[in-house]
C-alpha cells in the first residue's frame, strides 16, 4: 500500500470467503529500556512505526514519533463497518495498536449469531463478513505500519459462546467477556451467563486472546460513580477468579480500570488510591486504563483535559493498555477526527510523562496509602458479605452508597430471570461433543487424538470447514450501501465526512452575543440559511449569561464538491527553519525596510522583522529598519550604502492605487541607479498579492497572513538560485 493510496475496500470484500487470518492472539508492544529519538532519550517507549504521523509538535524535534511503550486503543463506532476500516487505517497512522470495534446498540440484544452486514433497525450485529473483513484490513494496515493490529470486539449477551467460537476462528485478539456485565446491564439471567461465560472463556484463552472485564460500567452506571470504588475492586475479583478457574492466563486478563471521578471534583485524591489499590490487590494481572466517560459532556476541552489527568493516573501507578474514547462521544457518533484526537491525547501525555516515576515517588504512607487500605478494607467486607447473604438478588451492586453505606438504587436482579432463565441443563452422562476448545464435561472416546478427530477435524483445527454465508439480505448489507457512494467515490467528488463515507455532515464553531437560548435559535437559523440540513446544535457554553454563548451546530451539506473545478494554488515548499539559519550563517544577508510614500503603517513591518514572532531577524538576517513614509530615493540609498541584498517595503494604503504606484517607482529607481540586479525587491501589505508586486516589476509580493519564514525562505531561495552572494 502506498501512503497516498486510498484503502480499497471493494477490494477487501473481494473473495473474503477464502481470507484467513494470519495469526490469532494477543501481541503487546516490544517496550525498549532505553531509546534515544532526535535529541531526546526515552524510558518508556516501544518499538517505533515504519509510517505515521508525529503529533504536532513532533515537527519542532526534526519529525520524531516515540510511541510509548503501552498499547493505546482506539474505540471505533461508526456504526458501518465498511467506513470503520478508513477510520482504523487512520487511527493505526497514529500510533492506535488496539482496535475496539463496540457496534452502535446492544450487540447483546441478538441472540444469535447473524451472518452478512445488515445495519437492522437499532444497531449492528457483529457478524462474520465485518470481522473477517476488519481483520482483513487491518493486517494490511498493520503492514503498512509495522507494528501488530490488536482487533477487540464483545463477547456478550446469549450468544456469546457463538461469538467466541466465531471471534477465535476469525483471529480476533481481544475480547471484552464479563458475565457480570450480561446480568447486571443486559439482564441476562445469571445462570446462563455465568454458564456461557465458562463456555467463551475457555475458547478465548484457547485463542490467546486477551480479556477485557466490564466493572467500568458501574462507574458509568451509578448515580454518584465515584462510590462504588470497593465495588469495582469486587466485581474484578470475581471476573479474574472465574477466568483463571477455567483456564485463562492471568497475563492474559485485563482490568478495566477508570479513574472514578473527574474535576471539579478534587479528582487525584480519589482516583490515585484507587488505582494504587487495584495493583495492589491484582498484582500479576494487566492494567486496561479505560478512560472515566461518566463525567465527559459535550464540551471536547473538558473531555480532554480528563483523558490526560487518567493518563497521569496511568503513569503514576501503570498501564498495559491506554484506552482512549473520543471527546465527542458525549455528544454523538464518535465522528473520525475525534478518536484521532484521543490517540493523540494519550500518546502525547504518556510520551509528555515519560520516566515520571524516575523523578517523583507516590508516598509510602499518608493519605494516599490510607486511602487505598480502606478502599481494599471495603472491598474485602463487601465481599465477605455476598458471599454470605447474596448479591444481584438484593440489589449490592451499582449502588451509589459507598459500601458498607447502601442507597438503595442498586441493580436487583432475580435469579430464576432475565433473558435466558431456565435454559441450562445438565449434561448426559455420554455428553460427546467432537469438537475443540469446547468447555467443561466432554466424554471424548479414549481412542480419538482429538475430540474433533470423531469428524475429520472441527472449524478450529480446520477452518475451510467453516460455513461462510456473504449475505443475508438483498437490501440491507454492505453493497447496497456503498452502491449510494459508488458514483461520488468512482468519479473522485468529495464531500465533508466524519460518521461514514458521503454523510455531509460538518461542525460549525460559532459565538452569538446573546443569551444561550436566543444562541442556540440563531446558530440554527444560521446554519438552515446556509443551506444545511438535520441541523442540530451539539455544544452550547454560556461565556456571560447577558455577554455571549459559544455554540458548535452540525448539519449536512447537499452538495458535492468536484476538485477537477477547484483552483488550487500551487505550493511552494518552504525551506526549514534549520536550512535557512544555516545558510544564513554561511552567507550573511542583510535587508533594508521601510514603510514607503505617505504610510504610517508600520506593525505588519515590524512583525516580519521582529525576532520574538518568528521574524528575519530570527533567522540571523541583519534587517536595518528605516521607519515610516521613508522616500522611496531614500530606501534604495540605505540599501547602497549598506550594502543590502533585499529592500523590503510595506504599502498598506492603496488610494488611487498609491501601493502600485509606489512599488513600480521603486522598481524603475532601482533600474536607473544601476541596482536593480543585485536587490532582491520585495513589496508587503494587506493588499498586495504575488501577482500584483510582479505586475509592478518587483521579485515577490506578500500579503495578509504572511510571516517571517515564509519571506526569509524566499530571500535564500531566491538568492541562491541568481547565486547573488
Ligand atoms: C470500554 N468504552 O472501553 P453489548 N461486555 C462488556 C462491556 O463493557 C461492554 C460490552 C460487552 C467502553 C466500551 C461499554 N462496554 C463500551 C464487559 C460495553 C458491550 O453491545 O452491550 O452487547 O456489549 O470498555
Amino acid at each position: 500500500m502506498q501512503p497516498n493510496e486510498k484503502l480499497d475496500i471493494e477490494a477487501i470484500l473481494t473473495d473474503l470467503e477464502h481470507y484467513r487470518p494470519r495469526r490469532r492472539g494477543w501481541t503487546w508492544r516490544k517496550p525498549v529500556p532505553e531509546q534515544t529519538m532526535g535529541p531526546f532519550t526515552y524510558k518508556q517507549s516501544s518499538e517505533p512505526l515504519k509510517q505515521s504521523i508525529p503529533l504536532p509538535a513532533g515537527k519542532h524535534f526534526g519529525g520524531i514519533d516515540p510511541q510509548p511503550d503501552c498499547v493505546i486503543t482506539s474505540e471505533i463506532a461508526s456504526g458501518r463497518f465498511e467506513d470503520d476500516l478508513r477510520r482504523m487505517r487512520m487511527a493505526a497512522w497514529h500510533g492506535a495498536d488496539h482496535i475496539m470495534v463496540i457496534r452502535t446498540a446492544g450487540q447483546s440484544h441478538f441472540d444469535g449469531l447473524i451472518e452478512g452486514t445488515p445495519e437492522g433497525v437499532g444497531g449492528v450485529p457483529i457478524t462474520r463478513k465485518q470481522v473477517r473483513a476488519t481483520r482483513k484490513a487491518l493486517d494490511i494496515i498493520e503492514d503498512e505500519v509495522g507494528r501488530p493490529i490488536n482487533f477487540h470486539s464483545y463477547v456478550s449477551g446469549v450468544a456469546g459462546p457463538e461469538i467466541a467460537v466465531l471471534f477465535a476462528e476469525e483471529g480476533v485478539n481481544g475480547a471484552h467477556q464479563d458475565p457480570q456485565y450480561n446480568v447486571l446491564y443486559r439482564n441476562v439471567n445469571m445462570v446462563r451467563s455465568f454458564v456461557d461465560a465458562a463456555v467463551a472463556k475457555h475458547l478465548m484463552a484457547w485463542a490467546d486472546m486477551a480479556q477485557i472485564d466490564g466493572a467500568h460500567n458501574a462507574n458509568a452506571t451509578a448515580r454518584e460513580a465515584w462510590k462504588v470504588m470497593p465495588e469495582l475492586l469486587v466485581q474484578h475479583a470475581l471476573n479474574c477468579a472465574y477466568s483463571v478457574k477455567i483456564g485463562m492466563k492471568k497475563s492474559n486478563i485485563c482490568l478495566s480500570t477508570v479513574p472514578p471521578t473527574a474535576s471539579p471534583g478534587p479528582a487525584l485524591r480519589y482516583d490515585l488510591p484507587y488505582a494504587v489499590a487495584l495493583r495492589e490487590l491484582f498484582d500479576g494481572y494487566r492494567m486496561r486504563a479505560q478512560m472515566n466517560t461518566k463525567y465527559i459532556d459535550s464540551d471536547s476541552r473538558e473531555a480532554i483535559v480528563t483523558h490526560t489527568l487518567n493518563v497521569l493516573i496511568s503513569r503514576l501507578t501503570s498501564a498495559d493498555i491506554q484506552s482512549t474514547i473520543t471527546p465527542d462521544e458525549g455528544r454523538n457518533v464518535p465522528w473520525h477526527y475525534n478518536s484521532i484526537s484521543a490517540v493523540n491525547t494519550a500518546k502525547q501525555a504518556l510520551l509528555a510523562l515519560d520516566g515520571l516515576l524516575d523523578m517523583v515517588e507516590l508516598k509510602p504512607e499518608g493519605p494516599l496509602r490510607e486511602g487505598a487500605r480502606e478502599i481494599k478494607e471495603r472491598a474485602v467486607l463487601f465481599m465477605e458479605e455476598i458471599l454470605a447473604v447474596g448479591a444481584v438478588s438484593r440489589g449490592f451492586f451499582v449502588d451509589s452508597g459507598q459500601y458498607p453505606e447502601r442507597n438503595g438504587d442498586g441493580i436487583v436482579r432475580d435469579p430464576q430471570g432475565g433473558v435466558g432463565a431456565g435454559t441450562v441443563v445438565p449434561r448426559d452422562v455420554d455428553y460427546f461433543a467432537p469438537v475443540c476448545a469446547h468447555f467443561g464435561y466432554n466424554q471424548v472416546p479414549d481412542d480419538l487424538a482429538s475430540p474433533c478427530a470423531a469428524l475429520g477435524g472441527c472449524t478450529l483445527c480446520h477452518p475451510e470447514k467453516i460455513a461462510y454465508i456473504d449475505e443475508l439480505d438483498p437490501e440491507d448489507n454492505v453493497g447496497q450501501r456503498m452502491a449510494v457512494t459508488q458514483e461520488a467515490r468512482a468519479a473522485g467528488l468529495l464531500v465533508p465526512e466524519v460518521e461514514w463515507a458521503g454523510d455531509g455532515l460538518i461542525n460549525i464553531q460559532v459565538f452569538f452575543p446573546t443569551d444561550g437560548r436566543t444562541a442556540a435559535a440563531a446558530a440554527l437559523e444560521m446554519a438552515q440559511r446556509f443551506g444545511l440540513t438535520d441541523c442540530e446544535v451539539i455544544h452550547r457554553q454560556v461565556m456571560q449569561p447577558a455577554e455571549g454563548t459559544y455554540l458548535e451546530v452540525k448539519g449536512r451539506v447537499p452538495f458535492f464538491i468536484d476538485p477537477a473545478t477547484l483552483v488550487i494554488p500551487e505550493v511552494v515548499p518552504l525551506l526549514s527553519e534549520e536550512a535557512i539559519r544555516q545558510d544564513i550563517a554561511e552567507h550573511p544577508l542583510t535587508v533594508v525596510a521601510a514603510t514607503i510614500g505617505e504610510d504610517e503603517h508600520s506593525v505588519g513591518m515590524r512583525e516580519i522583522i521582529d525576532l520574538k514572532h518568528g521574524g528575519l531577524e530570527g533567522f540571523g538576517i541583519k534587517c536595518v529598519y528605516l521607519g515610516t513614509s521613508v522616500p522611496i530615493q531614500k530606501v534604495i540609498d540605505a540599501a547602497i550604502e549598506t550594502a543590502a541584498d533585499a529592500i523590503l517595503v510595506s504599502t498598506i494604503i492603496t488610494h488611487a492605487d498609491v501601493h502600485r504606484l509606489n512599488m513600480r517607482r521603486l522598481h524603475e529607481l532601482c533600474i536607473e541607479k544601476g541596482v536593480r540586479d543585485r536587490l532582491l525587491l520585495i513589496g508587503g501589505g494587506t493588499q498586495v498579492t504575488n501577482e500584483i508586486a510582479v505586475e509592478c516589476g518587483l521579485d515577490a509580493g506578500f500579503g495578509r497572513g504572511t510571516k517571517g519564514h515564509h519571506v526569509a525562505s524566499f530571500l535564500v531561495r531566491e538568492r541562491n538560485e541568481r547565486a547573488l552572494h
